[in-house]
């Protein structure tokens, strides 16, 4: 939490965030009565940073699912990402996953050591078993998109299958992330908080996964090529560098200053129909779900462009600070307007006039900027509101911060 609150210090409105956070009341979930629900929870936050606190937040009538939706995902994921699992092994359980979810009692030890959420397979029966308790309506759709998902990586693990070009990329990011879009747009859907337009809307729903997806794969360059993992598109790398790992090399350093201002570029061509999407999303509970990983995604995307880092850090995240504020920013379409104007304009402020992609990075938030202007008029003021708190660097920041930091000690030396 100090951590936190030093990296914050030049934004007052996260410090504010922060301490709010920390003072809010913490037993907000109990499972206890629920052996297996108590479980369930564990995993879902022991594997997911930003997704569990989401999903916790959902309406009762689909937290569970949902829940088990994220975990069995992560557990195909788990087996997709393993690089110490031999193809010949791998490939038939990421094909037939969707039957396995219905065997009672499987479990799968194969993962190496070194697997960040092996446990989750370890105890996989646990998974199953709150699978097999939902309506069979929510069974009906995640064994859909296991099905397709799994078979969709079982592709692009096969040796020798990359992925080449951008239409692959995005047929990638389609099985991976899109699919997962779609399954949530049809549990909306289904249980009546949205409309059945929602579900129909397939091809705004896959956006919503690609932004994500591809904020991620960009981030990861590093953390992907360690692990021999390789998912920007030859396409593009190819314009900068003869192998994708010459980029890390000093002497091409501006060209992969280029290759990554392509690679934000790309993305950002999803932003567009994520707004789109949010505009159609009515429960409020639902909503937030939706919208904080995308806030989140342009905050990453902002933190990406230009930043150089990302050939020699692996780990690079946006401030804890940042991620409570955006959490608590955005309970409305308007004020998430607001959050994507704010980013797109730090994103063209730090765009460098000699960049390959200056201009279609300008023309991308300019877009960002008119459909926000036209279709959410009230995203202006918030977005003046949101400025005013965010003041980066100015000495009247430090000393706001310095205020809400004494208060939140006296606060907390009250309640004490
Ligand atoms: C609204 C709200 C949440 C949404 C959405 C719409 C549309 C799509 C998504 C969430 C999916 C976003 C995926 C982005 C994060 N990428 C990964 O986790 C990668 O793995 C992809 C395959 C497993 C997907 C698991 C998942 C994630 C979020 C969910 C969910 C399932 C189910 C319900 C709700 C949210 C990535 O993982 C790296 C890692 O191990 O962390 C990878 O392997 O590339
Ligand atoms: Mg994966």
């Amino acid at each position: 939490m100090a951590s936190a609150i030093l990296a914050s210090l030049f934004h007052p409105s996260e410090v504010l965030a922060l301490v709010q956070y920390k003072l809010a009341p913490k037993t907000k979930y109990d499972y206890s009565k629920d052996k297996m629900r108590e479980r369930l929870y564990h995993h879902l936050n022991m594997t997911s940073r930003s997704f569990a606190a989401v999903i916790q937040d959902l309406d009762e009538e689909l937290k569970d699912a949902i829940c088990l939706f994220y975990l069995v995902l992560r557990g195909l994921d788990t087996i997709e990402d393993d690089m110490t699992i031999e193809l010949d092994t791998k490939i038939p359980y990421l094909k037939t996953f969707h039957e396995i979810i219905y065997q009672k009692g499987w479990t799968f030890t194969k993962n190496g050591p070194n697997e960040k959420d092996r446990q989750l397979l370890v105890e996989f029966d646990v998974v199953i078993e709150g699978f097999l308790k939902l309506k069979p309506a929510y069974q009906t759709i995640i064994a859909d998109i296991t099905e397709r998902m799994g078979n969709g990586m079982a592709h692009y693990a096969t040796a020798g299958i990359h992925v080449e070009t951008i239409a692959d990329y995005d047929e990638y990011c389609h099985y991976v992330a899109g699919l997962v879009g779609l399954g949530l747009s049809e549990m909306f859907s289904a249980c009546g908080f949205e409309s059945p337009l929602v579900a129909k809307r397939k091809d705004l729903s896959n956006s919503m996964g690609l932004f994500l997806q591809k904020t991620n794969i960009t981030r990861d360059y590093l953390e992907d090529l360690r692990d021999n993992r390789r998912f920007w598109p030859k396409e593009i790398w190819g314009l900068y560098a003869e192998k994708m790992e010459d980029l890390v090399k000093p002497e091409n350093c501006d060209k992969a200053k280029e290759c990554l201002s392509h690679m934000v570029w790309n993305a950002m061509g999803h932003m567009k129909d994520v707004l789109e999407y949010l505009e159609m999303i009515k429960n409020p509970s639902c909503f937030k779900f939706c919208a904080i990983p995308q806030v989140m995604a342009i905050a990453t995307l902002n933190m990406l462009h230009t930043n150089y880092k990302i050939f020699t850090h692996e780990n690079i995240k946006i401030r804890k600070g940042e991620t409570v504020w955006l959490m608590k920013e955005s309970d409305n379409i308007d004020k998430v307007a607001a959050i994507f104007r704010l980013y797109a304009r730090q994103i063209n402020n730090k765009s460098n006039p000699l960049d390959p992609h200056f201009v279609n990075i300008g023309v991308a938030c300019g877009e960002i900027e008119q459909i926000c202007v036209d279709k959410f008029p009230g995203s202006t003021a918030e977005l003046a509101r949101l400025q005013a708190g965010v003041m980066a660097g100015t000495s009247g920041s430090v000393i706001t911060a310095a205020a809400v930091v004494a208060g939140a000690v006296a606060l907390k030396s009250t309640f004490a």
